[in-house]
């Protein structure tokens, strides 16, 4: 087998909307706007700068089915570049840019492959330097926006070759239920196809679900919400003559999304509270200095500062200022560095033992007994909630968003509704004698949810 390597992306959503953000100042909603392309633009340049034979797109290329022409055009002119290069790009189309959108035919600059519907596709992919046939490509677009079909069972080996063999799918790999169950399929159906390496897209954190054969999710390129943290990019893969692959994560995201715990246990006031926030921007910003950070703060542990961040909207009035910092950094085009906190969920309680209050022959005791032993087990959530929200099921549109919500979601109602208990009771005697703090205040106690947004 003749050594080659190949950079494998997937789901680069092309401009992108951010439609949550639409709050934000002109500059930071731009620059974020701007992110999906400038992560096209890097990934352009890591395939030129890492010399790879071709490069390999596994679906959802642009975000909306009707596709902006200045999105279409962007791609067009980041092919031209990879072309110019030699590098021939191999694609297909997902659920969210599906063949049927109803996109403007533009013009497919030379040296790309998109694959259509129905029978996979079969293309031969060359070495650059001398021209030798090195890999054969097969995929699948979607015709349409929702495929249910297990189409993996569809791919087969090019008869006689024995070439390296790479199969584009977008799907859903095993059942991962935080994206939708389209072209499902199992490991073992993939492995089963006799492929040399499953180039998948469609679910947007990075994995590598087997190493012999690879099967991996590169990920999208560029986050684009607090639920995409972390590091955004694509995989160069090298083959060796052994046909055995390495795998190379490289970064091309220009906006980092992050999710950022801040216990308020030690801090003793306000003041120490504003300290720590800020010096957790600070450390952002020192740790990623050449991207823009969005992060939301999570607000967790038992401290006095419940009381300011629930009763007094600390965390807005922290929040508005903030962003003001930050958007004059913006106006000076400052974005290298900056670090949007994008807002806190306030997930904290009053500072009191909850232990000696579940021990107690208490009203609140006997409520915290109940309440864990409902969040033991998957039923007694269930039967604790059924019978809690029955109220709520009158109403149609409370009913779609309770169906909605997961197993997470109901534990986070769960134990919000305890804190909410213990504020509001723990100034009843009982409490007092458990630890409970500042009883007069907290009679007139309530709690909200912060400025999560
Ligand atoms: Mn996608």
């Amino acid at each position: 087998m003749i050594p080659f390597r190949f950079l494998h992306a997937a789901d680069l959503h092309l401009d992108s909307r951010f439609a949550g953000l639409a709050q934000l100042p002109h500059a930071v909603r731009s620059y974020l706007r701007e992110s999906t392309f400038a992560a096209l633009g890097r990934l352009v340049g890591v395939a030129v700068e890492a010399k790879v034979d071709f490069v390999v797109i596994s679906g959802d290329v642009y975000d909306v089915s009707d596709a902006s022409l200045q999105g279409q055009l962007r791609f067009q002119e980041a092919l031209k570049k990879l072309d110019e290069h030699g590098i021939k790009v191999y694609l297909i189309h997902g659920n969210h840019d599906p063949l049927d959108g109803p996109r403007l035919k533009t013009e497919l600059p030379e040296g790309i492959t998109v694959f259509g519907t129905g029978e996979p596709g079969l293309a031969v992919a060359c070495r650059r330097s001398d021209g030798a046939e090195v890999a054969v490509i097969s995929g699948i677009s979607y015709p349409t926006q929702k495929v249910t079909e297990n189409t993996a069972l569809r791919y087969n080996r090019k008869p006689g070759s024995t070439l390296f063999h790479i199969a584009l799918l977008h799907g859903n790999v095993d059942g991962d239920s935080q994206h939708e169950t389209y072209s499902p399929c199992t490991r073992k159906d993939l492995i089963g196809r006799g492929f040399d390496y499953w180039a998948l897209g469609h679910i947007h954190k990075r994995s590598i679900l087997h190493e012999h054969p690879p099967i991996v999710y590169p990920g999208n390129i560029q986050g684009r919400s607090v639920k995409e943290t972390g590091p955004k990019g694509c995989y160069i893969a090298d083959v060796n003559a052994e046909g055995h692959v390495q795998l190379e994560f490289r970064e091309l995201d220009t906006v980092r999304w992050q999710v950022r715990e801040i216990p308020i246990d030690s801090l003793a006031d306000e003041a120490e509270w504003t300290a720590a926030v800020e010096q957790a921007v600070e450390d952002i910003r020192e740790e990623l200095p050449q991207l823009m950070s969005v992060v939301r703060f999570r607000l967790t542990g038992r401290g006095n500062v419940h009381r300011i961040l629930s009763e007094k909207g600390a965390a807005a009035d922290l929040l508005s200022e903030l962003q003001r910092r930050e958007a004059v950094r913006a106006d000076r085009q400052a974005y290298a560095g900056l670090v949007w906190t994008e807002g806190f969920s306030v997930e904290t309680g009053l500072p009191v033992d909850r232990g000696r209050l579940r021990q107690e022959d208490s009203f609140l005791g006997e409520l915290l007994r109940l309440s864990g032993r409902s969040a033991e087990t998957e039923d007694g959530l269930e039967e604790l909630l059924a019978a809690a929200l029955r109220p709520l099921l009158e109403n149609r549109e409370l009913r779609r968003l309770l169906a909605a919500a997961g197993a997470a979601d109901k534990r986070e109602w769960l134990r919000s509704a305890e804190e909410l208990g213990i504020t509001l009771l723990s100034g009843t005697e009982d409490a007092e004698k458990a630890g409970g703090r500042e009883p007069k205040e907290a009679e007139a106690g309530r709690q909200e949810r912060g400025s999560e947004r």
